[in-house]
């Protein structure tokens, strides 16, 4: 099977509640690889690039407020259907919808604070590995 890559973020709720451990824990027990890792800082500019569909909306300035609030971690997840499986294993955007087992139905808390980005389509995942990893990676 045709292997995907993907962008994940662990927000800095994630980061916060020290769940980092658990989340890259399901991610390789998964059998996903993680091909790059690193924690950052996502400043302003890179939020507003990566949340541009949702300007104007009324709740944009409260997700660049918490995006930028603190530490998030930045991963590479690599393997068959990536993108998909991980978009399964997060769940739904809204943690109160969110089944049981998935990430964001386990521990998220409400629609700012669910804990994980995940790219939804190759597009997007090559465009965001380009922004947060550079070309190299890409
Ligand atoms: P997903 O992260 O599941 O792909 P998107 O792309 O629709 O969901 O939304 C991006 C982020 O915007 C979500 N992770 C969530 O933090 C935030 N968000 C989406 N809808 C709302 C909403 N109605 N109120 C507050 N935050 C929202």
């Amino acid at each position: 099977m045709e292997r995907e890559k993907t962008l994940i973020l662990l927000k800095p709720d994630a980061v916060q509640r020290k769940l980092m451990g658990k989340i890259i824990q399901r991610i390789e027990e998964k059998n996903l690889d993680i091909t790059a890792l690193k924690l950052i800082h996502v400043d302003k500019a890179i939020a507003e690039e990566h949340y541009g569909e949702h300007k104007g909306k009324p709740f944009f300035g409260e997700l660049i407020q918490f995006i930028t609030a603190g530490p998030a971690l930045a991963m590479i997840v690599e393997g068959p259907k990536a993108i998909s499986v991980m978009r399964a294993m997060m769940g739904k955007t809204n943690p109160f919808e969110a089944s049981p087992g998935t990430l964001r139905g386990d521990f998220g808390l409400d629609l700012t604070a669910n804990l994980i980005h995940g790219s939804d389509s190759p597009e997007s995942a090559s465009r965001e590995i380009q922004r947060f990893f550079g070309k190299v990676v890409a």
